[in-house]
């Protein structure tokens, strides 16, 4: 190999290791809620650069990337052996979603990914694209990614964007090891299920996103609810929603679970995704609501409004105005790392307490659905302080 070219190798890899190792800063004015960082934790410049460069000067002299990367997104998360591990949707040049584990010491920065992508078993139907995973550690003892599963709708085959989601499931012990399980049988398509860790009488509980079509929620009524008997041959027989969604609010056209609820002692956290639409497109924002320990089905608080949505640069991406989170982490001292992407493009955290988040959900108001309702929630705010002094 040529001197020039070793040095080329050599200012790349010290490019790419200090992306690697740039510290993250909290961003000083928040909204108490939970503290913003700075920098994106992962982009698709994080993404290994084997995985990308050819570096045999005879076969790549020009040191050109082989396979470009586009995007690294929606990540399902864990606190693994004192890592905090998250399993990133990396999205190549090509369109094609995989899963690739990146860990960090301390949640918040220096993410590195492990040497090669997950491989994931297709002795099921084959999948075109998979993406979008939430990991549960099951109280079975076993470690569980739920993941859409997209292939195309052979039932239209002049359409070519025709698609339908399904979800796919699959099972580990170390996140290396992957073992496949039949798809969830399901009436209608499904995206954004999440295995609740806990068992719910004696089975597993599924949340669940009814949908009719492969964009559209239509008739899915909000985020669903499902007990399964055999988790190794799942199938919803019947659903409930529990959150539904509701016009002229921030989830009006659909919205979907976001992570597997925190437990808590007053009651479940959940994080959640909704979306509407306007004239630049969708908008796609997160929110919070609580649901009661002995009945994770019903819901005990709903503040009004969002909780999180995209800022500054989190706008624009691959598809613009999207804020998206599939996995978070609660450590034991009470600190919760939310992950989320922005505009289906880059990965981002965004730190809180158990103790805040409640807070947030018990004291937040809700939607009265009407203006004249959240003007007299704005006003009985302000009489309050007047007579607070
Ligand atoms: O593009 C925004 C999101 O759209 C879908 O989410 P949902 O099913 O709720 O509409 C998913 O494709 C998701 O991956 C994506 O981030």
């Amino acid at each position: 190999m040529s001197t020039e070219y070793q040095a080329k190798i050599a200012a790349l890899r010290q490019r790419h290791e200090q992306l690697l190792r740039k510290p993250n800063i909290p961003e000083e004015f928040g909204n108490g809620i939970y503290t913003r960082y700075q920098n994106p934790i992962l982009t698709a410049e994080h993404t290994p650069l084997e995985w990308r460069y050819d570096f045999n000067e005879q076969d790549n002299p020009y040191l050109m990337q082989r396979i470009m990367m586009n995007a690294t997104l929606n990540s399902g998360a864990i606190k693994w052996q004192g890592k905090y591990l998250l399993v990133v949707r990396v999205e190549g040049a090509d369109r094609k979603s995989f899963f690739a584990v990146a860990e960090s010491p301390n949640g918040i920065d220096n993410f590195r990914f492990w040497e090669e992508p997950v491989t994931m078993p297709e002795d099921v139907i084959p999948a075109t694209n998979i993406y979008d995973m939430r990991l549960t550690a099951h109280q079975d003892g076993w470690i569980y990614g739920l993941f859409c599963v997209e292939r195309h709708d052979d039932s239209q085959p002049a359409d070519l964007s025709a698609a339908t989601a399904t979800c796919g499931i699959a099972r580990t012990r170390d996140l290396r090891t992957w073992y496949r399980l039949p798809d969830l049988k399901s009436r209608s398509q499904q995206r954004n299920v999440v295995l609740h860790p806990e068992f719910v009488d004696g089975k597993y509980a599924l949340y669940t996103r009814p949908q009719d079509g492969f964009i559209d929620a239509g008739s899915g009524g909000g985020i669903g609810w499902a007990l399964i008997d055999d988790i190794e041959h799942a199938e919803i027989r019947d659903e409930k929603i529990i959150n539904a969604r509701h016009y002229h609010t921030i989830m009006e056209v659909k919205n979907g679970e976001g992570p597997h609820p925190i437990r808590t002692d007053r009651g479940w956290l959940h994080l959640a995704h909704g979306v509407r639409g306007c004239a630049s497109g969708l908008r796609y924002v997160l929110y919070m609501y609580m649901t009661a320990l002995d009945d994770p089905t019903r819901v005990i608080a709903q503040p009004g409004g969002y909780f999180l949505v995209p800022q500054g640069g989190e706008y624009i991406g691959d598809v613009m105005n999207v804020a998206f989170a599939n996995g978070w982490i609660a450590d034991p001292d009470g600190k919760v790392f939310i992950y989320y992407a922005s505009s289906d493009t880059r990965m981002h955290v965004a730190v809180s307490t158990v103790d805040r988040l409640v807070d947030y959900c018990m004291n937040t108001p809700e939607d009265g659905f009407t203006t004249a309702a959240s003007v007299e929630t704005i006003k009985k705010l302000i009489e309050k302080n007047r007579k607070n002094g």
